[in-house]
């Protein structure tokens, strides 16, 4: 199958602004879904509410477009309710982790096999550039028009902590390196998580005299070191952040010891 045929096209022109990175996402997912050679009657999308989960309208595959943060909780059932199918699960920084939070670390803690993506554009890009938990100290944002003063998440710290048995981050500049990760992930058997930096020109780039799509992703190009090659200290300095795959490790799976208590009965 050509990755095309994955496409509604029939929902185009989409809705992102240009220079948004969440398309670079959407192709690098199609291609990801495309090399595996998946079956698309055996996949199933959910989204909540944002620019980011925009994304499952315009994938061909079984899709459900859901409530604002609680994308993981309609995939869980969707999973406990048909383990055999592969979940998807795109969803934004806010989405994710701020109304989302507590679902995003339930779900890591039971380990529960679906791809989670954070499409991490530091902000509320579809309600105008109010800042979330990943929006770094310090800068500036619709609600935060003197810079924000909340630490932000680290979403890979977060993720492991919670449980997720499977953690990477890659950004909208290094599509090989997301397509290679977004496989690894698809194919994992437990929660995993992949956090793709994505720019905002629109609100977050503009807000922080970023520049506009090519200076963010060139900001992203010179910043991402490869995961485990710097020290704290050097990171610091150089305003650097890791990428790559984090956290790769086999634990019980949670549909899997679901189904099997069905099957005998009730818990043992
Ligand atoms: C329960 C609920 N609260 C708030 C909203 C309004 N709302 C829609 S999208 C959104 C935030 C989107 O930001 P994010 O999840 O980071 O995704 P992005 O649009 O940046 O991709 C909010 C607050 C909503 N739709 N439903």
């Amino acid at each position: 199958m050509a990755v095309t045929d994955f496409l509604r096209t029939r929902f185009m022109p989409h809705i992102w602004c240009s220079g948004c990175g969440h398309g670079i996402i959407l192709n690098s997912l199609l291609r990801a879904i495309e090399k595996l050679g998946l079956n698309k009657n055996n996949i199933v999308m959910v989204s909540g509410i944002g620019c980011s989960s925009r994304l499952t309208n315009y994938v061909d595959v079984h899709t459900l477009h859901t409530l604002h943060g609680r994308a993981l909780a309609f995939a869980t059932g969707v999973k406990l309710g048909r383990p055999e199918l592969k979940i998807i699960v795109p969803m934004g920084d806010g989405d994710a982790l701020a109304i989302g939070g507590n679902h995003f670390i339930h779900a890591a803690r039971r380990n529960i096999e679906m791809t989670a993506i954070i499409m991490n554009n530091h902000t509320y890009g579809m309600t105008g550039g109010q800042f979330s938990p990943l929006t770094d100290c310090g800068m500036y944002a619709t609600t935060a028009p003197y810079g924000t003063i909340d630490p932000a998440f680290d979403t890979v710290s977060l993720a492991r902590a919670a449980g997720a048995t499977f953690v990477a981050r890659t950004t909208t500049y290094h599509v090989p390196q997301m397509i290679t990760i977004l496989k690894a992930a698809i194919q994992h058997k437990g929660f995993a998580v992949v956090e793709v930096m994505s720019q905002c020109p629109t609100y977050y780039g503009r807000k922080n005299r970023l520049g506009g799509a090519v200076e963010m992703m060139s900001f992203f190009k010179d910043h991402a070191t490869a995961v485990g090659t710097k020290t704290r200290e050097e990171l610091e300095q150089g305003q650097l952040f890791e990428t790559g795959v984090f956290v790769q490790e086999q634990r019980s799976e949670y549909s899997e010891q679901y189904r099997s208590m069905a099957v005998r009965g009730g818990a043992q």
